[in-house]
């Protein structure tokens, strides 16, 4: 992946704010990775309920999460996640690699749009769309445990022999899949070894032991209507 050593020096200076809500949903895989990289970063945190509509129209898109970098705003979850690892240099290097990566990439994070819509569901009261959607999340990640399950090498990392900023965004999609749908990950050895390594870098580890509770929004408790 050839950049320039021009941009390499603007990126290793650069300052990184991310802006999310109060709640680890599509800002967990940018927070790991800013940890696994080991930059520094601060955090603006927005409270989705009472504090969103007066901040919504601050930003180009509309939504969250967005990284501020030297002031810029930064959007798209996989964009930014990309960026952050092409600039700390935790990306593999020939372009049919990146490119099956970003595949698995947007194979896990298609996810999170049926979940926000069960999550949208479930605070409307809408059982009918709450369940469909639970179950249809459900019907779709063994696919994708199974296909990040082949794409993991010896060595334990994702299309590569060492460790990447795909393999810090999908173990932190992982780990949110597995307490949403626990033991779902069980079927796939080589994925939860790699959860597990990735969690065990100690920034990351930090964060999930001070990381705060769920959010009423996203809390996995009353997930299937069907199970209460
Ligand atoms: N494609 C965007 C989706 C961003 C998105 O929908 N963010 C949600 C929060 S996770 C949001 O901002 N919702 C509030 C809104 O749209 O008003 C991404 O991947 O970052």
């Amino acid at each position: 992946m050839a950049h320039t050593d021009e941009l390499s020096t603007i990126t290793e200076m650069s300052t990184y704010h991310l802006v999310y809500f109060n709640m680890r949903g599509r800002g967990e895989p940018i927070r790991w990775i800013l940890l696994a990289a080991e930059v520094d970063f601060s955090e603006e945190i927005i409270n989705v309920f009472s504090d969103w509509k007066d901040r919504k129209e601050d930003y180009d898109w509309g939504n969250v999460p967005v990284l501020m970098v030297d002031g810029n705003q930064l959007h798209q979850t996989t964009v930014i996640s990309r960026y952050l690892g092409e600039a700390h240099d935790m990306i593999s290097k020939d372009l049919w690699t990146v490119t099956r990566q970003q595949e698995l990439v947007e194979g896990v994070h298609d996810i999170t749009y049926i979940l926000s819509d069960l999550f949208i569901a479930r605070l409307r009261q809408d059982v009918a769309q709450q369940t469909n959607m639970y179950n249809k999340a459900k019907g779709r990640l063994p696919i994708i445990f199974m296909n990040v399950e082949r794409a993991i090498t010896e060595e334990g990392w994702i299309y590569s022999d060492e460790m990447t900023w795909v393999d810090v965004f999908v173990a932190a999609y992982f780990d949110l899949f597995n307490l949403y749908y626990p033991g779902i990950i069980d079927n796939y050895p080589l994925c939860q070894e790699l959860v597990t390594k990735v969690t065990s870098i100690p920034k990351i580890a930090k964060r999930i032991e001070e990381r705060p509770d769920w959010s009423d929004f996203e809390t996995p408790v009353n997930m299937n209507p069907e199970e209460e």
